[in-house]
């Protein structure tokens, strides 16, 4: 790993960086890979460091159309956990947050990995059976979680108002211990170079805009810098899987819809816990750097545009200073979007598709960013073997055809 000293950052900061060593190559693309991978979000990135660190594939290039991270990755609310209720998706999370645990050290990056606990909030009884009803299935699934009492919720929290004459009273929460949060541009950084320490071309700059097929089977890409051929092609495109799924002739069970989060101006540590109300479509966390991190449930059209409407934001805003009355005079400092892409039972789509050599990886909607090392994983298997590992079988195409759906909307975190 690369060394600077204080003068060695003084001089780069006084150059403006123009000797600033790279922690990734920047290469051109070659004819021709094994595999292609479409798309340089996190789970692009890490599949295609799984593909060559676990499967030995010999040559992989990850293909993004604009800059690494700068899809949902580097627009998330930076969220992981695990407390999902049915087993497929309790086991997929799972095993994501157990990578999680020793990612940091894996990839030698600082993912500033902070698991301080993530709460969910219930506010009205039937909330309250949900939620026993989670913790139950998460301690069967040997997922840790517990219970809190409102005044149990208030130690943990003294700025939230637990009163039962609030707007939404809260009546108690789940607490995922391991919960927490990671920083999404360290993930993104980290992945790249981790990609490229093993020798995966990451091409900036490079959009797919076809996807060739011969015999039913994938030859290769069209991009923005030419044709590259490829053995095998994966998708990983979030809220532009749709798009990609035409260009190969298929349609896809999903929906692009915007979703957006905000921040605060900087504010002295107040509250060390992530804390989640499904109820009320929003959650809230504070970052290193002080901000009040804030997000809210999807909004209710569908489109590509990284811009969420007012009236979410206003609803959401709302309910938090319900909550923390306190905040009621923060500044917010900036807001922004992302495109998420949302399946009917707000589960993932990881698997093989019609097209022999063509995979996709996505529907992770509005909770992927917590499952980025657990898919990538899985993902750079199946592509890797040309057939789904046990942990992502449930979360074929094929559910849509056979009605064996995995519906998660309850543990999702934010309304959709
Ligand atoms: P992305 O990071 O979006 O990467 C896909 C990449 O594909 C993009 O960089 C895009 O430019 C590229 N691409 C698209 N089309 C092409 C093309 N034709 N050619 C080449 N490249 C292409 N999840 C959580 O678990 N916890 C959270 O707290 C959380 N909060 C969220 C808050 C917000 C506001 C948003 C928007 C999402 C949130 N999510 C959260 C969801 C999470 O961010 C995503 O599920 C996850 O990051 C998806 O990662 P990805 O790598 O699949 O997609
Ligand atoms: O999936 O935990 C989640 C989440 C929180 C905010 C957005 N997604």
């Amino acid at each position: 790993m690369q060394k600077y000293s204080f003068l060695s950052l003084a001089r780069n900061a006084l150059t403006y960086h123009e000797n600033w060593q790279r922690a990734w190559r920047s290469p051109d693309p070659k004819p021709g890979y094994d595999v292609v991978i479409v798309g340089g979000g996190g789970h692009g990135l890490a599949t295609a460091y799984y593909l060559v660190k676990e499967h030995r594939v010999g040559s992989v290039a990850v293909l993004e159309k604009g800059y690494v991270g700068g899809g949902n990755t580097g627009r998330n609310t930076e969220i992981v956990r695990s407390n999902y209720l049915w087993d497929e998706a309790a086991h997929i999370y799972e095993f994501s947050l157990k990578l999680w645990e020793g990612l940091t050290q894996q990839i030698n990056f600082n993912l500033m990995f902070s698991q301080r606990g993530l709460l969910s909030l219930g506010h009205t009884l039937q909330d309250l059976r949900d939620i026993q009803r989670r913790i139950n299935a998460n301690l069967l699934n040997g997922i840790d979680s517990e219970f809190l009492t409102p005044e149990q919720i208030k130690e943990m929290v003294p700025a939230i108002d637990v009163s039962p004459r609030a707007r939404y009273p809260i009546l108690g929460a789940s607490l995922q211990r391991r919960g927490g949060t990671a920083r999404h541009d360290a993930l993104a950084w980290g992945l790249a170079r981790a990609a490229d320490s093993v020798g995966v071309d990451v091409i900036h700059n490079c959009e797919v805009t076809g996807i060739r097929r011969e015999g039913g089977a994938v030859t290769g890409v069209d991009t923005s810098r030419g044709f590259i051929k490829a053995g095998k092609v994966g998708c990983v495109t979030a809220g532009n899987s749709g798009v990609l799924a035409s260009m190969a002739g298929m349609r896809l069970p999903l929906e692009s819809r915007p979703l957006q989060a905000w921040v605060s101006q900087p504010l002295k540590p107040i509250l060390d816990v992530v804390v989640m109300s499904n109820a009320v479509h929003a959650y809230i966390s504070q970052t290193d750097r002080g901000e009040l991190l804030c997000g809210a449930g999807v909004d209710s059209y569908n489109g590509y545009g990284q811009r969420g409407s007012p009236a979410t934001l206003e609803h959401a805003i709302a309910a938090i200073i319900e909550m923390f009355p306190r905040f009621s005079r923060v500044r917010m400092l900036r807001q922004w979007a992302g495109t998420v892409d949302t399946c009917p039972d707000a589960c993932p789509i990881i698997g093989l598709t019609p097209v022999k050599g063509l995979y996709f990886n996505c529907g992770w909607g509005t909770g992927g960013y917590k499952s980025t090392p657990g898919s990538g994983w899985v993902f750079a298997y199946t592509i890797a073997q040309n057939r789904p590992h046990r942990l992502n079988e449930p979360f074929s195409l094929e559910r849509f055809a056979t009605g064996h759906l995995i519906d998660e909307h309850g543990a999702a975190g934010v309304a959709h």
